[in-house]
């Protein structure tokens, strides 16, 4: 192998680290506990480039709302989807938007950005 090779497989394997840190790396998942108060909770997740905190746990049997908080400009996050729930809501009407989630039986509810890229998840517990 010359010199060239050598660099060019360098930046080849640099390249696909960087791929692999920008799909998969920035799922260091920051799970956050909703806040129960009087009977219901309420978890608060920031969109802004993403979701902060992308997991949210809540508790079973009691009312739930997740607000979102939007802070993005991007046409794609300005809606969130839950599929499963058959939600799809706009979140640049309000400051705040809220979604309530079924709490009657634990499970794992995923949402995401209207094209799908960007992911986060309500567990109940
Ligand atoms: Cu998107």
């Amino acid at each position: 192998m010359n010199t060239n090779q050598i660099i060019v497989l360098i930046a080849a394997i640099l390249l696909i680290g960087f791929i692999i840190w920008w799909f998969f790396g920035k799922h260091q998942e920051t799970a956050e506990n909703a806040n129960v108060t009087k009977g219901k909770q309420e978890a608060d997740v920031v969109v802004n480039g993403g979701y902060s905190p992308s997991t949210i746990v809540l508790e079973k049997n009691v009312p739930a709302e997740v607000n979102f908080d939007l802070k993005d400009s991007t046409a794609c996050l300005s809606h969130v989807v839950f599929d499963q729930l058959g939600v799809n809501k706009d979140l640049s009407k309000k400051d705040v938007t809220p979604v309530k989630i079924p709490t009657n039986k634990p499970g794992e509810y995923d949402f995401t950005c209207q094209m799908g890229m960007f992911h986060g998840k309500v567990v109940v517990k």
